[in-house]
């Protein structure tokens, strides 16, 4: 059956013309794929075929325009049931009218299990009828007994419900009592030997704390925390037990962002595995010297050992959130094996008051990330003193938790407080524990038990009986949960089993927990890093550590023997979780970077088509997406700018990623560009969240190494809220080492015209020049983007070199002129001779620019050149900060080896045999160009945008920061003036030709 295709319905454009052809009489093609790639003055995009088949007819040709309807091929179809285009595949829904069945399926999924009468002893003195509370109570009980705890939780359920529809108010149910959230009957018991396992965890915290204070004998210069690893030593024990699986050739490892000043628990535990050496850890925070330990986690300084950077508080959560949301998606796309992999994630109680650190949960659960755990060590302290000292940030986090869709798992008491809790007739005892507030919770654990007795089970007579034949000693034994390996054991076990949501474990610890008097639970325990020798031997006995006396002083660590039955252990149990943890490792196969062909196109002119360098970059991703290689690997990351940078075409193409498919038919189904969502989509359609975004690129950008997958991730936002908003995980992403693109689009503080003083950017290649391992370019024309992207592809993911790239894109329309002779080279290094005016011969000048105002200056040079005759050299500087970060490298080579002769600079090479002073100008503030000022000799000249941006025109906008061509040529006439080579009169008569008021006030002070 012969079938036309024609240009489906395309919004809003008519007359968009057809800029590739992509098929040709003869061509057999599948179903979607391209036809010809349209291109309004905003977009491209593609047209896809309706159905397979075979094309028997082109019916149009680069340069033609087409509007809806227009007749592109003829194709005879494969099958005759061929389908729409816009037909959208909806998942279905669950069935409303089960929703009852389906309510109590699910919670009969718990498992069956005995459980005690919990609710029998509880009364309120406020109840005014306790015998009908009794029978209520009774009735449940019964239920519970016997048809179990799901039918009891269902009936429950339904009277709520029913309670509601009665319009009764309920209690805020946000929050449970003040107890662990697993009753000890559903306790789950730990197959560990606890004996070993606390001796092992006696050593590691020993090794912990001698490392920091050696490392303090050197030099107090150095720091480090004691305090807060004691606080979670069971925490991470129980975990690297028990729970942590690693990478290995069977598996591809859970993944632990360890609490950043946590780390020497860690270091001190790979000791005792044999990791790390004892001059290692005499190495602690020593690291400029090879061999060193680094503070925090930081995989650049120790890439084989760290793979999360989290010590900034905030990032940790947040960057592992969109971790645990890219493993699903690199599994839902097909490129990875659902191996039940978990992402777990240890951050304080202070780390909560973050924005970074809360900001994502909603995400978390509305992704369903089961394969997501959170761990919140609730010590009750940060630095200064208590979180919540009138409060409880265990209460508040279960609110906040529970409010967002997590499984939340209270682990607030030890097993000591197990018979209490039972014995407990009256319901006193959790009341009591409801009403203390964290800053006595943190001071009751500072002053011992006698205090506890007084101030705690004091306050009602009942409860002081309930403990009246304890000791003191006893009381201060009552544990908190997260030092109980039993109830830590319990809690993570049942975060494993959680499904469909995230978990968080909120675990109560004690700050400085064994350090006595010397730091334990006291508002300065979180820089306590020196123990004299009376709290090291309190710390030795408290753990009952077998050094002798002599060896604390001495500050030795204890390592038993490889044979010992600590050590043996120790190596079994991570043996069988697969191997070591932390650890960093890539076996990932590079990328082949793509044939130049699919870049060829932007190498020529564009004759009288203008276009803005952000849809020339928008074209090469949809040139990528054709490329076999480049195509599945490529993660197009954006903050809900698409339609902004023209990318809406991604949409059908590749599809938005959604876990759950598209359970609607969006509004704008019948269009080309329709809104898809679905479960393989490859977009990753952030929302308003940049800070997320971020975290999506940089899980992308170190897929490599967590999940050895190069991935390509292409995060393009608008460059004001990039470095300068999301500043702290760039930073984080270059220790992490990741490879990817960052685009600043819309970038330039006159080019991005009327969104005003909060948007427009002239500062970000600042911000990212001051990350090492990031290179940033500026270019103007599409063949410099082609050029710097194509090696961008080749250098990240063909070579694996370490490095991310930051490259500015603009929204201004203009047409681009074919690439130089032999211009790649420059382009890539910072700078290339774009064009050269000898009319005259006898004023030269150097002038210099990138971005949208390369083309002032080149306009300029030519009214300089007719009108003035002063002739130039027109750079076209695509990176200030590439050129800069070799003037410097060769400047210092220079003055280590005096005696040599002197290297030049590549600027240096560039304008040694060239004339005339230099005048630079750049959308940015003038320190972005006066980077290169060293690097020559020659009078040197900026003009940028100093100061803030506001909205009007682009050509007002220039002419306020005094960056357009005609500020060029008058500046520089004056330039020339005060060099000596040519009259002032020149410039005073262009300064009245330009009508350039002389009084207006410099535009940092407007
Ligand atoms: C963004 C950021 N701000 C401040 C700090 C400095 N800092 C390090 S630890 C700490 C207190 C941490 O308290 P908490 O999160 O409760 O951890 P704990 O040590 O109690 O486990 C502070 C303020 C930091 N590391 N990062
Ligand atoms: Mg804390």
């Amino acid at each position: 059956m012969t079938e036309n295709i024609s240009v489906p319905d395309i919004g809003d454009f008519e007359s968009v013309e057809v800029i590739e052809v992509l098929v040709k009489t003869g061509d057999k093609i599948n179903k979607d794929d391209p036809i010809v790639t349209l291109e309004s003055d905003k977009s491209s995009v593609e047209v896809p075929s309706p159905t397979a088949g075979e094309i028997l007819e082109m019916n149009v040709k680069v340069g033609d325009k087409v509007s809806k309807g227009s007749l592109l091929a003829k194709l005879q179809s494969a099958s005759s049931n061929s389908e729409k285009t816009t037909k959208i595949e909806v998942e279905p829904t669950k069935e409303q009218k089960n929703v009852e069945k389906e309510e109590e399926k699910i919670l009969n999924n718990n498992p069956k299990k005995i459980v005690e009468k919990i609710f029998d002893q509880s009364f309120s003195k406020d109840d005014v009828d306790p015998l009908e509370t009794k029978e209520w109570i009774e009735s449940l009980n019964a239920v519970i007994e016997n048809d179990g705890p799901s039918r009891a939780s269902f009936l429950l359920n339904k009277v709520v419900s029913q309670a509601y529809t009665a319009g009764l108010v309920l209690p805020d149910t946000r929050t449970t009592p003040y107890i662990n959230t697993i009753p000890p009957e559903l306790e789950v018991k730990s197959p560990g030997d606890q004996n070993i396992e606390k001796k092992i965890r006696a050593y590691v915290r020993w090794n912990a704390a001698a490392m920091v204070v050696r490392a303090n004998k050197i030099s107090g210069e150095l720091g480090g925390h004691i305090g807060t690893f004691a606080s979670a030593a069971t925490l991470y024990d129980v975990g690297m037990n028990h729970f942590w699986r690693a990478k290995n050739k069977n598996f591809g490892g859970d993944l632990v962002y360890f609490q950043g000043h946590s780390a020497p628990g860690m270091y001190a535990r790979a000791f005792l595995e044999g990791r790390l050496s004892e001059k290692q850890l005499n190495r602690f925070r020593q690291e400029v010297d090879s061999g060193g330990l680094s503070s925090y986690p930081h995989p650049w300084l120790m890439p084989k050992f760290w793979q999360f950077p989290t010590v900034s508080m905030g990032l940790g959560p947040i960057m592992a959130i969109y971790q645990a949301r890219f493993l699903k998606y690199l599994i839902n796309r097909g490129l990875l094996k659902d191996e039940g992999r978990k992402i777990w994630v240890f951050l304080g109680d202070g780390e909560t008051d973050e924005p970074e650190s809360l900001g994502a949960i909603s995400l978390a659960a509305r992704e369903k990330l089961d394969n997501l755990i959170f761990v919140v060590n609730c010590n009750l302290q940060r630095l200064d003193g208590p979180v919540r000292g009138n409060g409880k940030i265990i209460q508040e986090l279960e609110g906040s938790f529970r409010g967002a869709g997590w499984n939340v798992l209270k682990v607030i008491w030890g097993s000591y407080w197990d018979p209490l809790l039972k014995a407990d007739k009256t319901g006193l005892l959790m009341k009591r524990m409801n009403e203390v507030v964290d800053g006595e919770y943190q001071a009751m654990k500072a002053k011992g038990g006698a205090y506890v007795r007084e101030k705690f089970f004091g306050r009602y007579p009942e409860l002081k009986e309930l403990v009246s034949s304890m000791t003191d000693n006893d009381i201060w034994r009552l544990n908190r949960g997260g030092h109980d390996p039993h109830k830590v054991y319990s809690a993570y076990s049942a975060a494993m089993q959680n499904k469909d949501s995230p978990t968080v474990v909120i675990a109560k610890t004690v700050k400085g927990y064994g350090m006595g008097k010397s730091g334990e639970s006291i508002n300065t325990t979180h820089q306590q890093k020196k123990l004299d020798e009376k709290d090291l031997l309190y710390y030795r006995d408290r753990f009952n550590v077998p050094l002798t006396d002599k060896q604390v002083k001495n500050i030795e660590y204890y390592k038993p023997a490889e044979e010992s039955e600590e050590i043996k252990y120790l190596k079994e149990r991570r043996k069988q979780l697969g191997g070591f943890i932390p650890e960093r490792s890539s076996f990932a196969q590079p990328i082949k970077a793509p044939p130049k062909d699919i870049f060829e196109s932007f190498m020529k002119s564009t004759g009288d088509k203008e276009m803005s360098t952000t849809m020339a970059l928008v074209r090469m991703l949809t040139n990528l997406l054709r490329d076999k290689n480049v195509a599945p690997r490529l993660v197009p990351i954006i903050p809900d700018e698409a339609r902004t940078f023209g990318m809406e075409g991604f949409f059908r193409k590749i599809g938005i990623y959604a876990h759950e498919g598209q359970k609607y038919e969006p509004e704008d189904s019948e269009q080309l560009s329709s809104y898809k969502e679905t479960k393989s989509g490859q977009v990753l359609e952030e929302g308003i969240t940049e800070a997320g975004a971020m975290s999506s690129w940089i899980a992308a950008a170190t897929a490599y190494t967590n999940h050895d997958i190069e991935m390509i991730p292409v995060y393009i936002f608008y460059s004001m809220f990039g470095f300068q908003r999301i500043g702290d995980f760039a930073w984080a992403a270059g220790d992490a080492q990741a490879r990817g693109f960052l685009i600043g689009a819309t970038a330039g503080r006159t080019t991005l015209a009327g969104e005003g003083l909060q948007h427009q950017d002239g500062h970000s290649h600042i911000l990212a020049s001051m990350i090492p391992n990031c290179v940033s370019y500026d270019p103007t024309f599409s063949y410099e983007m082609a050029v710097i992207f194509r090696e961008g592809l080749r250098r990240m993911h063909e070579k694996n070199e370490n490095i991310f790239y930051y490259i500015t894109a603009m929204n201004e329309n203009y047409s681009h002129p074919e690439k130089p002779e032999g211009a790649d080279e420059g382009i890539l290094k910072g700078m290339y001779l774009f064009k050269e005016y000898r009319n005259k011969g006898k004023i030269k000048i150097q002038l210099m620019g990138s971005g949208t105002i390369l083309r002032e200056a080149i306009a300029a040079a030519k009214i300089l050149s007719e009108e003035y005759g002063v002739d130039s050299d027109i750079w076209s500087v695509t990176s200030f900060n590439e050129l800069r970060k070799d003037g410097m490298e060769i400047e210092r080579r220079n003055l280590l080896n005096p005696n040599n002769k002197k290297e030049k600079s590549y600027v240096e090479k560039c304008l040694e045999k060239r004339d005339g002073p230099i005048i630079a100008v750049t959308d940015y503030v003038r320190s972005f160009s006066d980077q290169i000022r060293p690097y020559t000799d020659k009078p040197f000249y900026s003009l940028g945008t100093d100061g803030f941006g506001r909205s009007d025109t682009r050509k007002n906008l220039r002419k306020f920061f005094e960056v357009d061509k005609e500020h060029i040529v008058a500046y520089t006439l004056s330039a020339l003036a005060k060099e000596q080579l040519l009259g002032s009169d020149n410039a005073e008569k262009a300064f009245k030709k330009y009508n350039i008021d002389k009084k207006k006030a410099f535009p940092t002070k407007l």
